[in-house]
């Protein structure tokens, strides 16, 4: 049977064929959707990790223990899980292991746009990368069975576009796999340094050796394919979404398409170079396999004529290479006929907008964190100064005050969201109560991980599947870390923000303040109907108070005064405890 996938479930779909038995992974953009999807196949195990260093953990120990383990995170994660992958490169495994890694070139959610193919290198671990969603799943499958066959952890490089585009998966039928049996292997299994230094030569041996094979059984050990057309000197070599745009803008050229691009193939790429007269390498990102091509001695060309920078296009490939520059040829979605841009902005009725018009009002320094919330760096709060990666808000605000002996910590908070402060904001406490740090950290519990689309964390009570699990206490929580002053509040109320926020900055010692509310966009989060906004012109002065706040319910109409969606509005109330002239009411309809 044939299906239309995406990317990410063909890669579900997989495991779920390759009778993977554990899948523990935190999410992240664009690599979400795999874990969501596997979720639905009940014979797999699932579940969201509070972090992607414990999702690797987990499918470590999974595979050691005999079974067939993933563990799936976007590219930033693979930053948390290297420890664990670096030295799992060293044990190998007993069931397969895989770790599936999705980039995201042109960073269309991302902070930074980093190459996860350093990391099969630096690892020293093979990597597959396929470019459609029936390779996703295929890649995958050929990932599990290399990684037995190897002794290694495999990893499966995705993208945004391969992640997220539909095509047709041909389904197959899930092997039956058992969990194979476990011996207690001191020598393999305890990296001390006694064992690691042999392990060290048994990975060197492995990634020479898998080199060797996918040279001489190209298409067994790494789906490599060579696609030759007579009448062209022109070689590419390429993989993964980009071997998409070089079909269809090249049609006449040589492609030797990778499967496996690391370790690479060293033997079939010689022999491809020595068939054609110019040699091009097109990948996104990092000159990857072009700087290792070239330290073998094989001329070529790369960065020289391509980008280092976001995504590529068809248009843009045969731009390069070709005389034609029909702008017909290949359609660049910055081409297609979509409204203008808009700015990002924070949904209608979304608790973070209450807390980031206090924090502007009282203007604070703000060292932030990633999520929804990150958007209150933008107007109209603007209120964020620093934002750098996962937990690192606390870190930062922790260096304001000891880069100022103290002096800013009145005047300095941090923000972070519940799933972000379960994920590496916790050790972050922990060091600034132990070194005596005089911080604010705020807390913004929205009881869901809100901006990879609602998933569940240890604080919402459910798991991944939607039944109950236990809910970690984030008050009970920050108490056992030594945090001596917890608050709570509602963000809707900036008033009472501000009066909090302002007596914790002059306590001494760390305090949190926890703005709870849930998600505008979940279920316990969706105002009643009876409750939303309604103007009353007659007071309304036509100020902008409520205008400037941006929220999506809400525009201005011709005579400068709100008009409300009432599709959109959420009945938050903010816009009405915004409103010093009594213009804004709950209920009824707009008069
Ligand atoms: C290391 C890492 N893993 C995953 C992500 C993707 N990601 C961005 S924000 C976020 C969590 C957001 O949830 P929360 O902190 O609860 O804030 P909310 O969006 O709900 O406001 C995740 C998982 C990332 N940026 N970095």
């Amino acid at each position: 049977m044939k299906q239309i996938l995406l990317g990410n479930e063909a890669v579900a779909r997989g495991a779920y064929e390759a009778g993977v038995k554990v899948v523990s992974s935190y999410p992240g953009t664009p690599s979400t959707e795999i874990t969501e999807a596997v979720a639905q196949y009940d014979r797999i195990y699932c579940e969201w990790a509070t972090n992607e260093k414990v999702g690797a953990e987990v499918a470590i120990g999974a595979s050691i223990r005999g079974a067939r383990a993933m563990t799936c995170m976007k590219h930033v994660g693979a930053n948390v899980a290297a420890d664990p992958l670096f030295t799992a490169s060293y044990t190998g495994v007993n069931g397969g292991l895989v770790f599936v890694v999705a980039d995201d070139p042109g960073m269309h959610s991302s902070q930074n746009e980093q190459d996860s193919r350093n990391y099969a290198r630096a690892a020293k671990v093979p990597m597959f990368e396929p470019s459609d969603s029936s390779e996703c799943k295929d890649y995958l499958l050929r990932a599990f069975d290399l990684s037995e066959k190897y002794d290694t952890p495999v990893m499966l490089r995705l993208h945004t576009r391969v992640s997220h585009s539909r095509s047709v998966v041909e389904l197959g039928e899930p092997r039956e796999m058992q969990v194979r049996p476990y011996t207690k292997d001191v020598d393999k299994y305890v990296m001390m340094p006694g064992m690691a230094i042999k392990r060290h030569v048994v990975v060197e041996e492995r990634i020479r050796k898998l080199s060797a094979d996918a040279s001489s059984d190209p298409e067994a050990v790494g789906a490599h394919q060579v696609i030759r057309r007579s009448g062209s000197s022109l070689g590419v070599i390429t993989s993964g979404a980009s071997f998409q745009y070089v079909s269809e803008a090249l049609p006449e050229a040589n492609i030797l398409k990778l499967g496996l691009i690391w370790p690479l193939p060293v033997d079939l790429i010689r022999s491809f170079a020595s068939e054609v007269d110019r040699l091009v390498i097109v990948e996104e990102l990092d000159p990857f396999l072009e700087t290792e091509i070239r330290a073998l001695g094989i001329p070529c060309e790369g960065k020289e004529l391509f980008t280092l920078q976001g995504e590529y296009s068809i248009r843009m490939i045969a731009h390069a290479l070709t005389s034609n520059t029909d702008p017909a040829r290949g359609i660049d979605s910055k081409d297609l006929p979509v409204p203008p841009g808009r700015p990002p902005v924070m949904c209608a009725g979304c608790p973070h907008k209450g807390l980031f018009l206090a924090l502007s009002r009282m203007k604070v320094q703000v060292t932030g964190d990633i999520g929804c919330y990150t958007l209150g760096a933008l107007p109209p709060t603007s209120a964020m100064d620093a934002c750098v990666c996962m937990g690192a808000s606390i870190g930062m605000a922790h260096g304001f005050d000891k880069a100022t002996d103290g002096e800013d910590s009145k005047k300095t908070v941090s923000v972070i969201g519940d799933s972000t402060f379960l994920h590496s904001g916790i050790t972050n406490v922990i060091n600034a109560v132990y070194n005596q740090s005089n911080i604010t950290v705020i807390i913004l519990d929205n009881s869901i991980t809100g901006m990879t689309g609602h998933q569940q964390n240890p604080s919402t009570g459910m798991n991944i599947r939607l039944n109950p699990a236990p809910a970690i206490s984030l008050e009970d929580l920050c108490r056992a870390l030594g945090v001596e002053s917890i608050r709570v509040v509602d963000p809707v109320d900036t008033a009472l923000c501000q009066k909090v926020l302002r007596e914790e900055l002059d306590k001494p010692g760390v305090s949190v303040v926890i703005t709870r509310r849930p998600c505008a966009l979940i279920p316990t989060g969706k105002g009643k109907k009876e409750d939303r906004t309604t103007v009353n012109y007659d007071s309304c002065t036509a100020c902008g108070a409520c205008i400037r706040m941006m929220c999506p319910a809400l525009t201005e109409g011709s005579d400068k005064k709100p008009v409300i969606d009432w599709d959109t509005c959420n009945s938050c109330g903010l816009c009405r405890n915004l409103c010093r002239f009594g213009a804004l009411t709950k209920g009824g309809r707009e008069s």
